[in-house]
C-alpha cells in the first residue's frame, strides 16, 4: 500500500511552486464598507487564482473596543486597535484601506501615506475639494499607490461599456444621462445619521450617490466642462440617532444637474434618497452617433445595447447583453455563463486591481480611480453645490 500522503496548508501560506506573496492589510472601519471590503479580500486568494498577493488581515480599527474586537473576531483579523495612528505605523501592514465616514478620510489617509503605506479610500474621497487636494498631494509626495473606491467601474457590464466606447462602437458621444436613486430616508422620523450631517459627510445625496455617477461620466464619456444645478432638502429637521432631541438637516436630499462635457457631449445627473421604490437604482444611458448603451445596477449582470448601424433595420432594436461569458471583463475568475454575480463582487475586482498595482508596480489608472479622480470628483461636487447656491452655471477647473 502506498504511504498515505498527508499535507497541511495554512491559509496564506506561500505556495512552493511560484511563491505567492502575502500583503498586510490594515482596515479602518468595520461597518458597511469595512464588511464589504473584508468580504472581498477574503475571496481573492481562491477566486482570483493565482492572486497577485494573498491579503493578510493584520489589523482593523474602530473607536469602540468591544465593537471592533467583535469585528476582528468575526472577520478574522489578527488584531484590532482603537488608535488608527498605531495601525498606520504597523510594519506588518503595506496597504491601509479606509472605509470610515467621510470626515475621517483625510487625516488617516495622509498619515498612512506619510508612513509609506499604499492607500485605498472609500468614496467620496473627502468632504470637499480642498480636503481632497491635501490627500492627493500627500500620496503624490509619498510616492505610494492610491485608489478612490469607485467600485462601479468594476462591474463587468460597466467595464464592457468602457471597452465598447474605446473601440468606437458608439462613435461620437452626444449624451450621458445618469440617475442614482434610493428611498431610504423618506420617513421623516428616520434619524439624522452621519450621512445627513454636513460636518461629517460634506454633502448628502450628492457626495454619496452623485459622486458615483459623476465618476462614471468621467470614466465613460470624459471631463465635464460646466454644471448647472439645483438641490433640495425635503425634510429640514430630524430626530438625533441617540434620541436626545432633533437637529436640522444641513445636506441635500437630492440634486439635479445639467452637464456640458469637454468633448461636446451634454447630459443630466440626478441623485435622490426620496425616490420611492428605487432601492439602489444607479443607472446611466449613453447616446452616440452609432448607437446607445444603458445600464441599471439593480440588473448589474446586463448591459442594454442599441446598434444604430445594425442591418436589417426593420429587425433592429435594443438588445440585452448578459455579461457573464468567460470573455467578458473579470469573468475569467467566476462561473460558467449565466451564473450571475452581485454587488459584493465588484469589490473583489477592485481590490484585486489595487493589490496588483501595488505588488507589481502597475498604474491604478485608467481603469481604477485614483486620489486624482477623487479630487476631480470633489471639484465637480463643489461646483454643483456652488451652482445651486448661486443659481448660475459654474465652469469646472481643476
Ligand atoms: C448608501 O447610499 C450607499 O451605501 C452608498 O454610500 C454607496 O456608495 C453605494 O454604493 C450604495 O449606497
Amino acid at each position: 500500500m502506498p504511504e498515505e500522503q498527508v499535507g497541511f496548508v495554512r491559509m496564506g501560506e506561500a505556495r512552493a511552486a511560484g511563491e505567492i506573496p502575502t500583503i498586510g492589510i490594515g482596515m479602518l472601519g468595520y461597518a458597511f464598507m469595512g464588511k464589504a471590503h473584508t468580504n472581498a479580500l477574503k475571496k481573492i486568494p481562491y477566486i482570483v487564482y493565482p492572486p497577485p498577493a494573498i491579503p493578510r488581515l493584520v489589523s482593523i480599527f474602530g473607536r469602540t473596543e468591544s465593537a471592533v474586537a467583535e469585528a476582528a473576531r468575526r472577520y478574522g483579523y489578527e488584531s484590532y486597535t482603537t488608535d488608527w495612528r498605531q495601525l498606520v505605523r504597523d510594519d506588518r501592514i503595506q496597504i491601509v484601506d479606509n472605509g470610515l465616514p467621510n470626515s475621517e478620510h483625510a487625516e488617516p489617509c495622509i498619515a498612512a501615506a506619510e508612513a509609506g503605506k499604499h492607500v485605498i479610500c472609500e468614496k467620496p474621497l473627502a468632504r470637499n475639494a480642498d480636503e481632497a487636494r491635501r490627500m492627493l498631494e500627500a500620496v503624490q509626495k509619498a510616492g505610494v499607490k492610491h485608489a478612490c473606491a469607485f467600485n462601479y467601474r468594476f462591474v463587468p457590464a460597466v467595464r464592457l461599456a468602457r471597452q465598447m466606447i474605446e473601440q468606437g462602437r458608439l462613435g461620437r458621444i452626444y449624451h450621458f444621462r445618469a440617475r442614482y436613486l434610493q428611498e431610504w430616508i423618506m420617513d421623516p422620523q428616520f434619524p439624522r445619521v452621519w450621512r445627513l450631517d454636513k460636518s461629517i459627510a460634506g454633502s448628502g445625496a450628492l457626495g454619496d450617490l452623485g459622486a458615483h455617477i459623476i465618476d462614471l461620466g468621467r470614466f465613460l464619456v470624459g471631463e465635464p466642462r460646466s454644471v448647472l444645478a439645483v438641490t433640495s432638502t425635503f425634510i429640514k429637521e430630524r430626530p438625533l440617532p441617540d434620541g436626545s432631541g432633533r437637529a436640522p438637516v444641513d445636506v441635500d436630499d437630492a440634486f439635479e444637474a445639467v452637464v456640458e462635457f469637454e468633448n461636446g457631449a451634454i447630459g443630466t445627473l440626478e441623485a435622490s434618497r426620496f425616490a420611492a421604490g428605487r432601492k439602489n437604482f444607479n443607472t446611466f444611458e449613453i447616446n452616440g452617433e452609432k448607437g446607445s448603451i444603458a445600464f441599471n445596477l439593480e440588473r448589474l449582470n446586463e448591459l442594454e445595447y442599441y446598434d444604430a448601424t445594425a442591418e436589417p433595420k426593420e429587425a433592429n432594436g435594443w438588445r440585452t447583453i448578459l455579461v457573464t461569458e468567460s470573455y467578458h471583463p473579470f469573468w475569467q475568475w467566476w462561473w460558467p455563463h449565466g451564473h450571475i454575480i452581485g454587488w459584493e463582487h465588484t469589490f473583489v475586482h477592485e481590490l484585486t486591481h489595487f493589490i496588483d498595482a501595488v505588488v507589481n508596480n502597475k498604474p491604478v489608472e485608467p481603469y481604477g480611480a485614483t486620489f486624482e479622480d477623487g479630487y476631480k470628483n470633489a471639484v465637480i461636487c463643489d461646483a454643483i453645490l456652488k451652482s445651486a447656491e448661486e443659481g448660475r452655471k459654474i465652469q469646472i477647473s481643476y
